[in-house]
Order: structure tokens, then sequence, then C-alpha cells
């Protein structure tokens, strides 16, 4: 099992896992981060597991992880941007984590609208984003990252759509160097989109994400929608072009391109 003292081995950061809780199981990384976050922990507190037995993605979605086999965690943000740059914060993350990851292997990582981490069109790495707000301002954001690291096998559902960082590059992985450059790569975005704004995060996200100018079906609850995809928009939203012409934003959803 990691331990925070493997975690933190020449960690260089100064907020995001400065304190690290780790466990062998729990229900879920993103719930024990929300209850240090409401008894008032830090920003930049890691929860870690080994195995989730809740582990969960956006709607309530399971979130399936071989036991100490990946990284899974969840890290506590209260950031300071303007409220209408909120919604940023996903992408901000996802390119954070593309950026570390990148740097240990040989492939290129795509994202997917929202904030899915692909290699090779395979799905290998999750993000959940979960907001507290109190008196209408909010308090604090989970972030919660799931990344395959050396799980090689996937349930029948996953093995078409799933791949690991061991399965595209034919090697193990030291999960806490990995960890530890994720840490590190989220710490210098954060800070510096704080001091610069996310000019420069949607730049970097939109040159790895390839749905611009594609046409698009979203599906979000029970609704479906499909374009083309015209911009990100300074708020996080999708602007889509409708067979219309008609633009409109779009917030949330899954993305497929349909050609
Ligand atoms: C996500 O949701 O991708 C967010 C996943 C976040 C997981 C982390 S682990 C630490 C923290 N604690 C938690 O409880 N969660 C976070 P979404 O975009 O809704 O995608 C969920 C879908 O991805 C599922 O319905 C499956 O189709 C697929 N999926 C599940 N497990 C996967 C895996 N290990 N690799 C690739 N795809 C997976």
């Amino acid at each position: 099992m990691l331990t925070a003292t493997d975690i933190r081995k020449s960690l260089n950061t100064k907020l995001f896992g400065k304190k690290i809780y780790t466990f062998e199981t729990i229900d879920s990384t993103n719930d024990c981060a929300q209850m240090l976050a409401e008894q008032g922990a830090e920003e930049g507190i890691v929860v870690f597991a080994e195995k989730q037995t809740k582990g969960r993605g956006r709607l309530g979605r399971i979130w399936e992880s071989e036991a100490g086999k990946n990284i899974m965690f969840s890290v506590i943000l209260r950031p300071k941007f303007a409220q209408d740059q909120m919604g940023l914060i996903g992408f901000l993350i996802a390119v954070s984590v593309a950026e570390a990851i990148e740097k240990n292997i040989n492939q290129s990582i795509e994202l997917k609208w929202p904030n899915d981490l692909l290699i090779n069109s395979k799905k290998f790495c999750g993000i959940l984003l979960e907001a507290s707000f109190q008196q209408g301002m909010l308090d604090f954001i989970i972030v919660g990252i799931g990344v395959n690291v050396n799980q090689t096998t996937f349930s029948k559902e996953l093995k078409e759509k799933a791949t690991s960082l061991k399965l595209e590059c034919g090697r193990e992985f030291d999960r806490s160097a990995i960890l530890r450059d994720i840490l590190e790569s989220l710490e210098v975005n954060y800070l510096e989109t704080h001091r610069q704004g996310f000019n420069s995060i949607i730049e970097r996200w939109a040159q790895r994400c390839h749905i611009f100018d594609k046409e698009i079906r979203i599906s979000h609850r029970d609704k479906i929608i499909t374009g083309k995809v015209v911009r990100l928009n300074s708020d996080g939203g999708l602007i889509v072009k409708l067979p219309d012409q008609k633009e409109i934003k779009v917030m949330a959803g899954d993305a497929t391109v349909v050609g």
C-alpha cells in the first residue's frame, strides 16, 4: 500500500499534498475529503485510497478500479476565481493531469469534453468535481481523480473503452512518482491561473480536445442534441451550432463525435 511518506518523498509543492491521508479501503475519497472540508480542512489536502467500495463518476455512475493498481484521490480546493470562471476549473484540472502524465509516457493524451483523459481514444482517467456552497457562495470544491495506471484487465462493460498507462506503454509505473507529478502540475497551474486567468488553460485544453468543427452528439440526462462544436465559451460552456444554424451553449453532458 502507498503511504503518505511514499507520496510526499521529494514532493515539490507548498499547497497540494501538504497533508495526505491514505486508506487501504474507503467508500469514496470524495466523500472523505468532503467531510474533512466541512470540518474546515485546508485547501490542498489530499485523500488517497487503494480501493473504493463506492467510487463514483458523474450522475451516480460507478468508477471501477482494481485495488492497489491505480491512483484514486481527491483534493480539497477553496478557489478564489470570479464566480463566472468557476465552471472552468475542470479544464484546469484536466490540462494539469494530462501535462503531468505526458511527461512520463511517449503517447499523447487527448482530452474529451468535459474532462476525460484518453490515450488512443480510450479513457484512462476520469475527473469528478463536486462543489459545496454556503449561503449561495462557493465554500469548497472536491476534485476527485481516478487514473488507471497498472491495471491490465477491465470488466466486460469497460473493456472496449477503457485503458491504462501500463496497457498503452507496456510497462509498470511507479504510482507515487505519477501522483507527485500530478500534484505538482496542479499546483503550478492552479496558482498561475489565479494570477493570470484562464486564457492559457483554455488554449491548452483546446489543443488537446479534438472536437472543434466536428459533428457531435451530446446527451445530458434524457436530452440529446447534435451539432457542430464552435468553441469553448469563457465560462466553460461548449458553443454548439445546431442544424438550423442557431448557436447554443451546453454546460454539461457527454459528447460523442458522430462525423
Ligand atoms: C468520471 O465520471 O469519469 C469521474 C471519475 C472520478 C473517479 C474518482 S476516483 C477518486 C474519486 N473518488 C470517487 O468516488 N470518484 C473520484 P464520468 O464522466 O461520469 O464517467 C463514468 C463512466 O466512466 C462510467 O459510467 C464508466 O462507463 C466509465 N468508467 C468507470 N470506471 C472506469 C475506469 N476505471 N476507466 C475508464 N472508464 C471507466
